[in-house]
């Protein structure tokens, strides 16, 4: 993607990288060997917040239940209010039927994107890895077999699957989008994770995904089990298990794994420590080029088993290690290190998979939103 917005967030990723003035012709792939100091001390430990969780649909306190009509084309919508509607006279609209139009999303979309860095001091100064992270959570719990999970119900709002250890730390990306429901109220939440995730992955200098809403809130009863998300401790063997279990084939789990080009592992949510890349707000392939390239060797520390660059900046865990020593793996990272566009590609048409899994829609049409020029 050569928009000025790539350029922009690419000069961003330098600048953090190296401390310097960026220069603008750089490489994605020529920050590789550039150090990103890690940021002690200023990570966004202070966002996960001590607060109630957000409240759960059907609790006393919410304004709104939205339901999808059973109306063609499913882009119907029904408000329910408590009798605080006048809180939202300034939303724009009533307590009648409302029908939400692609610019209705486009404007939510605009509002997340805008948002993305408003706070330099979180992490690496973007929210747009850990909403990634929270769509791909609240997706990948789908089973194909009993047709469970998925991000149809956005269920990590309740406990236990807030709980659940694969979901540490992503309160942080819920909490970020409580405003942004407030403000357009109309939207689901399991609308609104998935468009975050979208908005996020584009914004950060991504591959159009395709994105339709239809997606419904579901209540407690509908939390998955524990174990549904990948453990990264494992290896080839536990990938295929947990990456066939949602319907995906050695192709799609390979793409889907180039996510790690973005943000970082936190000690206190998975216990592994630091980024995969030198460019954490950035969508490359460079997951891929230095998975191959880098020597990586096991970390000496007191935490969890993971690998380590020699430079010690960047990391890898035993599950991003697996897709290289599997042979039928390595061929697509293969692939995709030499062929950003290739992954491109192949990445928009899994993640929009990934982001439909389970959900029965009625609208037949997909959407791509504009990069927005935040
Ligand atoms: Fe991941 N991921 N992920 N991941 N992931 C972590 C962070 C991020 C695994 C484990 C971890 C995907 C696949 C896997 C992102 C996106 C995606 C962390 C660190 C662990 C651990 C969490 C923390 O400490 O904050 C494992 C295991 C797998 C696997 O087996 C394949 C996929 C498929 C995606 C995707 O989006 C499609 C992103 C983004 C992050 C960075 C989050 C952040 O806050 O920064």
């Amino acid at each position: 993607m050569a928009s000025n917005n790539a350029a922009r967030l690419l000069m961003r990723a330098a600048a953090r990288a190296s401390h310097v003035t960026p220069k603008p012709a750089v490489r994605p792939s020529a920050l590789t060997h550039a150090r990103i100091p890690r940021q002690q001390g200023r990570s966004g430990r202070r966002f996960y917040s001590s607060e109630a969780a957000p409240k759960a649909a059907g609790s006393k306190g919410l304004v709104f239940g939205v339901l999808a009509a059973a109306a063609a084309g499913g882009g119907a919508y029904y408000l329910y209010s408590t009798g605080q509607l006048g809180d939202f006279a300034g939303a724009g609209f009533s307590p009648k039927e409302f029908i939400p139009t692609k610019e209705d999303y486009a404007k939510i979309y605009e509002e997340i994107a805008k948002r993305l860095e408003e706070n330099e001091d979180y992490d690496d100064g973007s929210y747009g890895p850990v909403l990634v992270r929270l769509a791909w959570h609240a997706s990948g719990t789908y089973d194909v077999e009993t047709k469970t999970g998925g991000s149809n119900g956005a269920t990590m709002r309740f406990q236990p699957e807030s709980d659940h250890g694969a979901n540490a730390g992503l309160k942080a990306a819920r909490d970020f989008l409580e405003p942004i429901k407030a403000k357009f109220p109309w939207i689901t939440y399991s609308d609104l994770w998935t468009l975050a995730g979208v908005c996020a992955f584009q914004q950060m200098g991504g591959p159009v995904i395709p994105w339709r809403p239809g997606r419904a809130d579901g209540d407690i009863s509908a939390c998955t089990p524990d174990g549904r998300l990948p453990d990264a401790s494992k290896e080839q063997k536990h990938l295929r298990a947990i990456f066939g279990r949602m319907g995906f084939n050695d192709q799609e789990i390979v793409a889907l794994s180039g996510a790690h080009a973005l943000g970082r592992c936190h000690t206190d949510r998975s216990g592994y420590d630091g980024p995969w890349t030198h460019s954490p707000t950035m969508v490359t392939n460079n997951f891929y080029e230095i998975l191959l390239d880098e020597k990586w060797n096991w970390k000496k520390w007191g935490g969890p088993a993971q690998y380590e660059d020699k430079s010690k900046s960047r990391m890898m865990l035993p599950t991003d290690m697996a897709l290289v020593k599997d042979r039928e793996f390595k061929k697509y990272v293969e692939k995709y290190a030499k062929d950003q566009e290739a992954w491109f590609k192949d990445f928009s048409d899994v993640i929009a998979k990934l982001f439909e899994l389970g959900v029965p829609f009625k609208q037949e049409e997909k959407w791509t939103f504009k990069v927005v020029d935040a």
